[in-house]
């Protein structure tokens, strides 16, 4: 049977996170940004959960996208707005708006990195954030997701 909309997930990707694994492995890893989103489909469906995985260079999109979720009441966000979460007022703005429970994912250590990834204005309408764990954040950030609006693991 059909997964009702109640029962998805948004994963949403921001700028540059495309090109995962065709450049600077040394900070991302060598992980694609479709084998990040099987990680999220795999993870999701240990809870009965589908993703919708989007991914869009422009900031209006992902906007767009956060609206999205809202209207088909997505269950929750995991969102990894790349270099959107230092500077968009206008994304932590939408992630507030719908009030849907959020999770920031970075794959890198943005706190080991230059002081202008120190601070994510997205990160303040997400209830967690992670980074630093590489791809394996967003199974992470599925798993912690999943207990925050209560749905448990299938047998
Ligand atoms: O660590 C993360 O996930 C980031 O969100 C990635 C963003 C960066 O601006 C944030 O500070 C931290 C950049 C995404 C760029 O992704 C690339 C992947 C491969 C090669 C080049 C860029």
């Amino acid at each position: 049977m059909a997964k009702s909309a109640a029962e998805t997930i948004f994963v949403l990707n921001g700028p540059n996170l495309n090109l995962l694994g065709s450049r600077e492995p040394e900070t991302y890893g060598h992980a694609t940004l479709a084998d990040v989103e099987r990680l999220c489909a795999e993870t999701s469906a240990k809870f009965g959960l589908r993703a919708d995985c989007r991914q869009s260079n422009r900031e209006g999109e992902l906007i767009d996208f956060i609206h999205e979720a809202h209207a088909k009441k997505a269950a929750g966000i995991v969102i990894n707005a790349g270099g959107y979460s230092h500077t968009s007022i206008a994304l932590h703005d939408a992630l507030m708006a719908v009030k849907i429970a959020t999770v920031e994912v970075h794959i890198s250590n943005i706190y080991a990195r230059e002081s202008f990834r120190h601070h994510s204005f997205t990160a303040r309408a997400a209830f967690a954030t992670l980074c630093g764990f590489g791809i394996d954040g967003y199974r992470l950030a599925i798993n912690g997701l999943a207990a925050r609006i209560g749905v448990k693991a299938k047998a």
